[in-house]
């Protein structure tokens, strides 16, 4: 296991201050083994590893329907997916790990309750039209999102960011195509699935996080280069991807204020609920216990295939030193 790096750094001081400003300036990257301010580390550590529990904990809704998907074609499809949620994760507990912090503490953050995840997996998906709205909202979000992630200052969650976002592409189209195939269907379908999008839009807008005026964080890191846009203007951004995609499926969104505001350039919204947001933060969501016992059940579940592993490292280990 190689050291953690917040060992090895230097302390901080004027000279590698001015040389990661510089890097900063020019629109450089942030390697590594670069010296970086132990805030900036602080903030990298909190945000990926946040986003790397959100994909672990975001195959929860959709492993519900694997065994239940309508055809043999549709579960391939979304076994595949959730796997690549699972690599997404992988990836990205692997870029927080480049910072100094190890998997088994980001693991045990995670299983303890201690650690954020996306407020949008703590919703229930009851109807397979869910699937389609998970596709198109939830994955919608995310790229809207993590597009501008790809320019992320810190090199390593950048270019993780890449393949992320090319999946999460195909991702999106499969959950538009789910709801567009409900809508040519029978009234029953289409209601199904006008019921899905009616339980995830408002949802899926709360993934951009609070208002601008109410998040604390956006400032420091949109001066860090690891957030290019507000949470505000992202979401602005999705919802004028959404209304043209939302024509041509034949679904509303829930939304009778929603209107295009010339003048202002913006879109008008009513008032997101953020209690309910904040209620969901605070482990107060639908189905916030249970994701969370299902991860706790799942790291318990595999302590025997952690075991062998290591079992089997000590032993090739051994061998090689007996060789030797
Ligand atoms: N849920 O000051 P800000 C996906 C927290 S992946 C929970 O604005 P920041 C793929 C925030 O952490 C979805 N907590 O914070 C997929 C902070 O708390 P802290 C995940 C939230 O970091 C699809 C506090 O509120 N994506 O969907 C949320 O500048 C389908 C104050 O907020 C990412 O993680 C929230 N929605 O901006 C998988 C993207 N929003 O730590 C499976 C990377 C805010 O100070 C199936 N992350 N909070 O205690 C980001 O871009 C940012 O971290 C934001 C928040 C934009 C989420």
């Amino acid at each position: 296991m190689t050291a953690p790096l917040r060992d090895i750094v230097p302390p901080d001081d004027a000279e590698a201050q001015a040389a990661f400003d510089d890097l900063i300036a020019s629109d450089s990257r942030i390697e590594p083994r670069d010296w970086m301010p132990a805030a900036y580390r602080k903030t990298l550590i909190r945000q990926i590893s946040q986003h790397a529990h959100s994909e672990i904990i975001g195959m929860q809704p959709e492993g519900n329907w694997i065994s239940r998907a309508p055809s043999l074609k549709r579960k391939a499809i979304l076994m595949a997916k959730v796997q690549d949620e699972a690599g997404h994760g992988l990836y990205l507990y692997s870029a927080a790990q480049t910072l100094g912090i190890t998997r088994d503490e980001m693991t045990e953050q995670l299983i303890a309750g201690r650690a954020r995840y996306s407020s949008i997996f703590n919703y229930p998906t009851p109807s397979w039209a869910d699937m389609g709205a998970i596709g198109w909202l939830v994955d919608g979000a995310a790229i809207c999102n993590q597009v501008p992630l790809c320019r992320a200052s810190y090199g390593p969650y950048g270019r993780a960011m890449v393949r992320i976002c090319k999946e999460e592409s195909f991702h999106q189209r499969q959950g538009f195509e789910i709801l567009l195939t409900l809508m040519q269907g029978t009234p029953a379908q289409r209601e199904m699935a006008q019921d899905a999008v009616n339980r995830w839009y408002w949802p899926s807008l709360m993934m951009f996080g609070p208002p601008d005026d109410a998040s604390p964080n956006s400032a420091q890191s949109t001066a860090w280069k690891i957030k290019r846009f507000s949470n505000d203007e992202l979401r602005q951004r999705f919802i004028g991807m959404l209304v043209p995609q939302a024509e041509v499926l034949g679904v509303t969104l829930p939304d009778p204020e929603l209107r295009w505001i010339e003048e202002e350039q913006r879109w008008h919204t009513s008032e997101i609920d953020w209690t309910e947001f904040h209620e969901v933060l605070a482990g107060r969501g639908p189905m916030n216990a249970v994701r969370l016992q299902n991860r706790r059940d799942a790291h318990e579940n595999g302590a025997w295939v952690r075991e062998a592993a290591a079992e089997y490292a000590r032993k090739q280990a051994a061998r090689v030193r007996e060789v030797a």
